[in-house]
């Protein structure tokens, strides 16, 4: 081994199995930050974000859009995905240059070769928005993995087991940290904690998660 090898081993990036499963990738996504920021910032002004309402008649803090063939549509009637957002009248933009690629090749890497996403969801949190304990139930195929992005301010992500009374860990999710769910960890219940208030030299004010999933 030479000393660039060596040096290049030192640089890959972390990959830590979580539980079965879900393999966190810690800055994975950092060097495609730019590329990333920029899909973002395409997509909503295609479908602006905003902070839907729930079945339950409760209003989000966290600001959603999506992008890809299907995506993501809450309101006090219904959820579910949807080709596009009936509120801004606009069908979901195509996926970005470079979401797909990296979400198939962290799968891959994650054990999950043949991952296609279909959607890509993107939450945009700001100074104390969270995200209750939940399951991702609405897809159709729960062998599929869901691939996920954090960039911008740390937020710390609480995963549970298989019943929400279930204790939940706390993990730190910081600006490029992938993390890949599949298999026996794809229906954990899972949130984030309040986001605390910051400012991050590449979002601002602001954390995005982008999670790819195959809807259908
Ligand atoms: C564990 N988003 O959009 S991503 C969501 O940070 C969602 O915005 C969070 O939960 C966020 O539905 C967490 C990490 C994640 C995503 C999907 C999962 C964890 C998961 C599915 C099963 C188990
Ligand atoms: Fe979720």
């Amino acid at each position: 081994m030479n000393l660039f090898s060596q040096l290049d081993e030192e640089l890959q990036p972390t990959h830590e199995v979580l539980a079965e499963g879900a393999v966190l990738m810690r800055g994975r996504a950092r060097r495609e930050d730019g590329l990333l920021l920029a899909g973002v910032e395409a997509v909503a002004r295609a479908v602006p974000f905003r902070q839907m309402a729930t079945p339950g008649g409760y209003r989000m803090s966290v600001a959603m859009t999506s992008c890809g063939r299907v995506g993501w549509v809450s309101d006090s009637e219904r959820n579910g995905y949807a080709p596009g957002d009936p509120e801004a009248r606009r069908m979901w933009p195509g996926m970005p240059e470079g979401f797909r690629e990296l979400a198939r090749a962290s799968a891959e890497e994650a054990g999950f070769k043949g991952f296609e996403p279909d959607t890509c969801l993107i939450n945009r949190y700001q100074a104390g928005a969270k995200l209750g304990l939940h399951q991702d139930r609405h897809e159709r195929d729960f062998r599929q993995p869901i691939v996920s992005v954090s960039l911008g301010l740390a937020a710390v992500f609480l995963w549970g087991g298989f019943e929400r009374t279930e204790a939940t860990k706390r993990i730190l999710l910081e600006h490029g940290d992938v993390l890949v769910w599949g298999g026996a960890s794809r229906l954990r219940f899972h949130g984030v904690m309040p986001l605390k208030p910051g400012v991050h030299e590449r979002t601002g004010v602001y954390r995005y998660n982008l999670t790819f999933r195959r809807v259908g």
